[in-house]
């Protein structure tokens, strides 16, 4: 009988083999024809499914949220360094986009592998935060250079308002919200921030849609997806720096030595 080779490359996501290129099974021509959007792109090649409108809708939501926060965030800056110094397209991108991690941008992975252990454990938010405490470890998804219990991230409101109004549980959010109310009697600068928001509401999206398994939803975590929502939507932000740059013709960039503190 036939024999078939071994092949060097297995892939689930993407099939360009036909007439036309499918994602996940779906004809390019059906996600046109049926007015689908960035959020269903999204669903069929990260999640390999198509899911219910308000998930593809919320996913919509956190890119256009996470597109850009002004030039003075950890990636603009490098991302405006870079072009500065006459690099090209996809290098200034990259550039902004490395300092993605732990601290800025790249938490909401960490912030749903926490609170989801949290909750799932009954922690009380004391026992939770005061746990990370005594491990040295700070809270993902916990605290902001700029907003304050005072001023709260607009971003985080807005993600909230949409996932009380259509999402059928949001359990998980509550109880991030419960652990800013205690973080917050800590110190003001410790809200609940746009990473913890989005990590918490994600493990509301997997649980409450019941579009995934629950080994499903701890590959996920596991993997770590939910950084790539970031990622995938402060490159276009990121894109508008260099563009902005290159087009308002700006010199290389030099810092001023006023603003370094020489010392031995
Ligand atoms: N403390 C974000 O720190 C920041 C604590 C904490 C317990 C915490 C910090 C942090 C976790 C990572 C995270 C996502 C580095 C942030 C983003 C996107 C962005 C950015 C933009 C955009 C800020 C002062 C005191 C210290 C600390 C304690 C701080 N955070 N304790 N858990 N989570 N968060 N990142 O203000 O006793 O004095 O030693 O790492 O979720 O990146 O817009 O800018 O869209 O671009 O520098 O929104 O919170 O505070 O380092 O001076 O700490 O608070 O231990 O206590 P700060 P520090 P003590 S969203």
């Amino acid at each position: 009988g036939k024999v078939r080779a071994p092949t060097h490359i297995i892939s689930t996501i993407s099939d360009d083999r036909g007439e036309e290129p499918c994602y996940a099974g779906v004809p390019m021509s059906t996600i046109v024809e049926q007015g689908l959007g960035v959020g269903d792109v999204i669903s069929l090649l990260w999640f390999k499914r198509s899911l219910p409108r308000y998930c593809t809708q919320f996913i919509e939501i956190c890119i256009m949220l996470c597109a850009d926060h002004g030039p003075c965030v950890s990636g603009a800056h490098n991302t405006i360094v870079t072009a500065r110094a006459g690099k090209d397209l996809v290098s200034s991108l990259v550039s902004g986009l490395l300092t993605i991690g732990p601290r800025f941008g790249g938490a909401i992975d960490d912030a749903a592998r926490y609170f989801k252990d949290a909750y799932d454990r009954n922690l009380t938010p004391y026992e939770f935060v005061e746990s990370m405490k005594k491990k040295g470890i700070r809270v993902p998804g916990i605290g902001h250079r700029i907003k304050r219990g005072d001023n709260r991230d607009k971003r985080v409101e807005l993600l909230q308002k949409f996932a009380r109004t259509h999402f059928p549980s949001v359990k998980y959010m509550e109880y991030a919200v419960q652990v800013e109310t205690y973080t917050l009697s800590k110190a003001n600068n410790l809200v609940l921030n746009v990473d913890g928001a989005i990590g918490s509401l994600f493990l509301d999206l997997l649980s409450g849609s019941g579009m995934f398994t629950k080994q499903e939803i701890d590959e996920i975590i596991e993997i770590g997806y939910l950084n790539g929502l970031f990622v995938l939507a402060r490159s276009i932000g990121l894109i508008g720096h260099t563009f902005d740059q290159k087009r308002l013709k700006q010199p290389l960039y030099r810092h001023p030595w006023e603003d370094v503190l020489y010392t031995k």
